[in-house]
């Protein structure tokens, strides 16, 4: 709270002054005493941060005698405040005003021994006199800003400091001083800060640190002080010329940049800061329809190019760009610069070898659809724009287009024809290649457009609305029917109809809206008579040179009901309704059907056969196992067998194949009696059995017979005897049955068995 003790004596001396006067006007107002039942009544002072302790006043009342005590409760009450038998009534305690003011206290007296009351219960209050040991206090740190060139008199900033003490008095009152920068500004009372001049510039100082001082006890020279530094920015206005950085620009640009290129940056001075440049930039009127200046980020001026430029034409540019700045304060800091917001700019144009330029964009050219190989088409042409002047060579990069190109004229001719109803415009690129000695000539092209005009040369076609039939009822002058005509040609169609050859029984009226009506001239059509008439029809189109052609209509003769719905129609002949073309188109694709057909049978052989020969190691080959139990029922099967067939076939030298159910083999016809003859067929036919049974099926062919060396299992008939078989014939049967021959032959074993 305090600084140092000298300080506090020097507040002591003053806080008596205070007291003492502070006590005597309390005295002045002498009727402050009330006088109130018994009690002498007073206002009791007592004076912060004072020693204790100290008697700060008394008690009286009139009753008190030698039996009573005085008694006091409340706010301190015989803690702070202590009351004697007499009534003095004491401080034990320092107190601080800044803490608590004033203290509400009551006071009784009572009688010693009988502890009544002898006089009742009173408030009484004890103030706190202040003395200023406070100091004030800046409560946070300041700062302001204010435009340059400011009025004198604006106001910037309000400072506010805060004293603890007493403000009804000087200890708790503030006031303000600036302890530098005077010069410029000024504080009222109230802590306004306002400038004192119209002169501030931020381009000399943007910020002010000023130190403000805040004393209480105002008017005096004593007192307790505060300061704080106030920080006081100057915001920037546009006072501040644009000029340019030099007097002069000088660019180069080549002659084949595009519009909107940026030729360069002509850089400006302005002391103002960003958001207050305001340059805007003009040229004389010539200039401004090549040239444009545009500012940029950083407020320079850029140069664009608004129109291409050509060295051919004009190979510098000289020009002068002015620049002002619309929302300049005047007069601006910099006045005696004006000279240097207009500058000379040189723009050079640099040549640049530049493609040939054709005289047209686009070229256009028509021709007639009937015009001959060898016409003239038109000519292109282009030219070197460069010093240069190097010649020129035309070509055409497609192959498809109509039209050739002279090389060194630019003449083309036609050297396809044309048929505007297939293609009707021929667009294509003529290209234009500089002829320079080092060869590697620069190149451009164009569009060439070739129209194919149109000529009347289709014949125009028949169309027919609906079927058109005769009805056997139709009376004369019903009309059976329209026709129309197509034409592929492109003019205005003006088609005329008429009968080629004339009709005893109908006619045709042309409606010379490119319709003609068909009616009947006279009636008594039969259905079952003629097959169908036949109208000869000629239809002319409008063209120049005229087309016309002749076309069959055919009308079959129809049942009808009522309202000429067709009820039974003769159907008309087959030639009549399929054409020549179609008919050959649908044997061509029969034929071809065939073809291929017998393309794949003929694969799937080769492939079988190539199975064969490669054996059974090929995974294709399916083998399949065939069981034959086709071991018959006996004697007592005579369902399943007929045995009288086996037996009347042994008996006259016949053979009967037994059925099988999985290979069922033909029985070879001219085989009877010879078992050999039989097997060399079996043999021969399995070799050549291509469809049948995989090449290792198992064959068994059932033979009973008398030829079977076997004989008959039979026991129908057990009268075989075995010696009486003769094994010669196998040697006739060839080298493959020589060892059996060998084994059972004349001279060989007696028993002979086969099995
Ligand atoms: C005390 O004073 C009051 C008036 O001042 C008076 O009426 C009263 O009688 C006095 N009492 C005594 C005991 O003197
Ligand atoms: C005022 O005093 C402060 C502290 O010494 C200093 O920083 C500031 O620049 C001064 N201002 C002026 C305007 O002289
Ligand atoms: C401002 O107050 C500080 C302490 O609060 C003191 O050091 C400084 O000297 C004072 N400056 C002036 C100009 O009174
Ligand atoms: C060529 O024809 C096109 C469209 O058919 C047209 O836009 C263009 O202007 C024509 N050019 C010339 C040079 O006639
Ligand atoms: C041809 O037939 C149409 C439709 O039936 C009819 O409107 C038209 O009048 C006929 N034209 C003539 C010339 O009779
Ligand atoms: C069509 O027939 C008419 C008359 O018979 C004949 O004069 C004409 O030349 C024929 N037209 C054609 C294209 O055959
Ligand atoms: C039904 C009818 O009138 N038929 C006639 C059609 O025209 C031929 C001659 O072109 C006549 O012979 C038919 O009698």
């Amino acid at each position: 709270m305090r600084s140092s003790a000298g300080r506090q004596m020097m507040g002591l001396a003053r806080l008596l002054v205070l007291s003492v006067l502070t006590f005597t006007l309390c005295m002045a107002g002498a009727d402050l005493r009330r006088k109130k039942r018994d009690w002498e009544w007073k206002f009791f002072f007592v004076t912060e941060e004072a020693d204790f302790p100290q008697k700060i006043g008394k008690l009286s009342s009139n009753k008190s005698n030698a039996n009573t005590i005085y008694v006091i409760e409340g706010e301190g009450a015989n803690t702070i405040f202590e009351v004697n038998q007499h009534g003095d009534l004491n401080v034990n305690k320092k107190l601080d005003r800044e803490t608590k003011s004033e203290y509400k206290l009551k006071a009784q007296l009572i009688d010693k021994t009988t502890k009544e009351v002898v006089d009742g219960q009173e408030d009484f209050v004890i103030r706190v006199n202040d003395i200023n040991d406070n100091f004030p206090v800046f409560p946070t740190i300041y700062k302001g800003s204010v435009d340059e060139r400011s009025p004198k008199g604006t106001k910037v900033l309000t400072v506010t400091a805060t004293d603890a003490d007493d403000p009804t008095t000087g200890n708790g009152k503030v006031g303000y001083m600036l302890k530098n920068g005077t010069d410029l500004f000024d504080i009222d009372p109230q802590g306004v800060i306002r400038t004192k001049v119209d002169a501030l510039d931020r381009e000399k100082q943007n910020m002010y640190l000023i130190v403000v001082e805040a004393k209480d006890m105002p008017g005096f020279q004593a007192g307790n002080i505060a300061n704080t530094t106030v920080t006081i920015n100057v915001a920037d206005i546009n006072d501040n010329m644009a000029v340019f950085k030099t007097r002069h620009f000088t660019f180069d640009v080549k002659e084949d940049q595009q519009k909107d290129f940026e030729i360069g940056v002509m850089e400006i001075e302005d002391k103002d800061e960003e958001q207050n440049k305001d340059p805007s930039f003009t040229m004389d009127s010539g200039v401004s329809r090549i040239f444009e200046v545009v500012t940029n980020q950083r407020k320079d001026g850029v140069l664009i190019l608004k129109e291409a430029l050509d060295y051919e034409t004009k190979s510098k540019h000289t020009f002068v760009v002015y620049m002002r700045e619309d929302t300049l304060r005047s007069p601006a800091d910099n006045q005696g610069e004006a000279s240097r917001t207009q500058v000379e700019v040189v723009v050079n144009v640099l040549d640049v070898n530049e493609p040939p330029v054709f005289t047209q964009q686009m070229y256009n050219f028509s021709l007639r659809e009937d015009a001959r190989i060898g016409t003239r088409v038109g000519k292109v042409s282009a030219r070197d724009p460069d010093t240069a002047q190097y010649d020129i060579r035309y070509m055409i990069n497609d192959r498809n287009c109509p039209v050739v190109i002279d090389w060194k004229t630019g003449d083309m001719k036609l050297q396809k024809e044309l048929d505007r109803e297939h293609v009707r415009s021929h667009p294509f690129h003529v290209i234009a290649e500089e002829i320079t000695p080092e060869g590697l000539g620069l190149k451009s092209h164009v569009i060439v457009n070739l129209e194919v005009l149109d000529v009347n040369d289709n014949r125009p076609e028949l169309f027919i609305y609906k079927d058109l039939f005769v009805c056997e009822n139709d009376r004369p002058g019903t009309m059976i029917g329209m026709v129309s005509a197509t034409d592929r040609d492109d003019h205005k169609h003006a088609f005329s109809f008429s009968l080629a050859q004339p009709s005893a029984n109908f006619s045709l009226v042309d409606n010379k809206d490119n319709t003609a009506n068909i009616s009947v001239l006279q009636g008594g059509f039969e259905a079952d008579g003629l097959h169908h008439y036949m109208l000869m029809v000629m239809v002319v189109d409008g063209g120049s040179p005229q087309l016309s052609s002749n076309t069959t209509v055919f009308i079959p003769v129809c049942k009808c009901g009522e309202n000429r719905e067709s009820r039974y129609c003769r159907p008309a002949k087959v030639g009549a309704s399929v054409s020549f073309h179609a008919l050959i188109a649908i044997i061509l694709c029969i034929l071809t059907i065939l073809v291929i057909v017998i393309l794949i049978v003929l694969r799937k052989r080769y492939q079988k056969e190539a199975l064969v020969t490669l054996g059974k190691n090929s995974g294709e080959i399916h083998e399949q196992l065939v069981t034959y139990d086709e071991e018959g029922g006996g004697e007592m099967d005579t369902n399943g067998y007929d045995v009288s067939v086996l037996t009347s076939a042994r008996n006259d030298g016949s053979f009967v194949p037994i059925p099988a159910m999985y290979a069922v083999v033909k029985k070879p016809t001219a085989a009877r009696g010879d078992m050999a003859a039989m097997i060399d067929v079996k043999k021969d036919e399995a070799d050549h059995d291509r469809d049948g049974y995989p090449y290792d099926t198992l064959h068994i062919y059932g033979y009973e017979g008398p030829e079977s060396l076997a004989g008959s299992l039979s026991s129908l008939e057990t009268s075989s005897d075995d010696s009486n078989l003769d094994y010669d014939f196998l040697n006739d049967w060839g080298p493959r049955f020589k060892t059996l021959a060998q084994l059972y032959g004349v001279d060989s074993l007696d028993d002979g068995y086969l099995y």
